[in-house]
């Protein structure tokens, strides 16, 4: 790495990340009023000033002859002393300096009771595997901790050999373990009415990506001997008060969806679904049904609740979209994101996630002057089918005023559209299936917002 990166490069993370969870409250749909802004600023000019301080260790390891890094001479508290024991903690946790990476409420939504919404926090993390305390929430009526020795699992309906199976049945089975992301219909919905939440966790935070390991839901249905003849979609139900129920296709059940249990080598989270929920790859996160107590096979869509009143699109025509279950190809720039401050000129990575319901990513786009000039952006491996891709590409920041964008291009060779194009044909009144090119302004101060262009 060039020197002058390593001067320059520094890009301080969304105060969410930095700061205690109780400031937060000064962050709302608007960004950060000025008091905060001051504070911050404050704050951080305090930081740099005690990692400046080794200035002085310098000069004295330069005095003794020492050509290489200062640092390495520190007789440290962890260099002189026996460390922790082993197993101190039996089951891990993050370092307490990362304490405020959180999920977390956005500010500008009302929770309704137990129904509401956690974001991740896509702005801390790196890579593309969501760490599984860190993955999205999304309840209709609260999350539970169900006993998995009593919970069991029905298939029922147009089947010859109708089945309840128990979690060690499940477990006996074949098993597959597949890498996909799920991103709620509604991630970016303050989009559409341009309400500019301040950052990436807030905007594109109803999204997250885990290795899912369960049993091929066309093994199960086999198993139950469906019929091949009639048998034309499956209803998925959910184990919760919310009466959550999904309509599939099922050459779709029969290709790529999952009986799941295991997520990122463990058991679900209770929060996740525990002991197991349904993994539509590519498909919105409502019908990735948890809690999952019964599939029934049927010659029919069942047109239920959350697939006639909720999770349609209200076109400028007054129709609405039913069934848009696939996420389409998007993508957006989680570093530098809103909230973030660039402190220097010079060398900054500019990095963010990329995914398609239909199949691979092929290319990511970045602009950083609002969608003049683009420039192809590095994947990283692995590129995975219904999965999110991280891209990485250099940029050289000059201090004047700059706007980031990151457009995205999947196997079928759609292209993530403009806010504007989408606006054009979808209206203003959707909730659902906004993927529009998101742009972050870097103003000159080095503050990073939310804008649309
Ligand atoms: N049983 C049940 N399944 C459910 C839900 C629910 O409330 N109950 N919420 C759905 C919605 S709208 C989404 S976006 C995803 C969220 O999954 P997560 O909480 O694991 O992120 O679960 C889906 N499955
Ligand atoms: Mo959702």
């Amino acid at each position: 790495m060039p020197n002058e990166i390593r001067k320059t490069g520094r890009i301080l993370k969304a105060p969410e990340n930095f700061i205690e969870p109780q400031l937060c409250n000064a962050i709302t749909s608007d960004g950060l009023n000025e008091e905060r802004r001051g504070f911050l600023r404050k704050s951080f000019l305090a930081a740099s000033a005690v990692i400046g301080s080794g200035a002085a260790l310098v000069q004295s390891a330069k005095a003794a002859g020492f050509e290489g890094d200062p640092n390495i001479l520190v007789p440290t508290k962890a260099a002189t002393t026996l460390g922790n024991p082993v197993a101190a903690n039996p089951y891990g946790q993050p370092s307490k300096y990362e304490k405020n990476l959180l999920r977390r409420e956005s500010p500008g939504l009302t929770r309704v009771s137990a129904a509401s919404v956690a974001f991740a926090p896509l702005q801390g993390l790196f890579g593309i595997i969501t760490p599984s305390g860190l993955h999205f929430e999304r309840h209709h009526q609260g999350w539970y901790d169900i006993d998995p020795s009593t919970h069991r699992f029905m298939i029922n309906g147009l089947v010859k050999n109708p089945k309840v199976y128990t979690m060690d049945d499940l477990m006996r089975l074949p098993s597959v373990s597949r890498m996909h992301f799920i991103e709620c219909g509604a991630n970016s919905a303050t989009e559409w009415g341009n309400v500019a939440v301040p950052t990436v966790q807030y905007t594109h935070g109803m999204l997250s990506c885990c290795e899912f390991t369960g049993v091929p839901l066309s093994v199960l249905l086999d198993d139950c001997g469906f019929d091949r003849k009639n048998g034309k979609f499956i209803l998925a139900e959910g184990g919760d008060g919310s009466a959550m129920t999904r309509t599939i296709a099922m050459d779709r059940a029969l290709d790529d969806v999952i009986v799941a249990y295991g997520m990122n080598g463990e058991m679900l989270r209770p929060e996740n679904g525990y002991p197991l929920r349904l993994v539509v790859p590519g498909v919105q996160g409502v019908s990735w049904v948890k809690w999952l107590r019964r599939i029934e096979v049927g010659d029919q869509p069942w047109g239920a609740k959350d697939e006639s009143i909720h999770y349609v699109d209200l076109l400028p025509d007054g129709q609405q979209r039913q069934y848009t279950s696939i996420q389409e190809c998007k993508s957006v720039i989680t570093s530098p994101s809103g909230g973030q401050i660039l402190l220097d000129k010079g060398f900054n990575n500019i990095t963010g996630l990329a995914w398609s319901g239909r199949g691979k990513i092929k290319r990511v786009d970045v602009s950083v002057d609002g969608g003049r000039n683009w420039r192809t952006a590095r994947l990283e491996t692995p590129i995975l089918t219904k999965c999110l891709t991280r891209f990485n590409i250099d940029w050289n920041w000059d201090g004047s005023p700059a706007i980031l964008q990151s457009r995205a291009i999947d196997e079928t060779g759609y292209v993530q559209p403009k806010i504007k194009q989408l606006r054009a044909v979808r209206g203003t009144k959707s909730i659902y299936h906004n993927n529009a090119i998101q742009s972050w302004k870097v103003a000159e101060s080095g503050e990073v917002s939310n804008v649309q262009v």
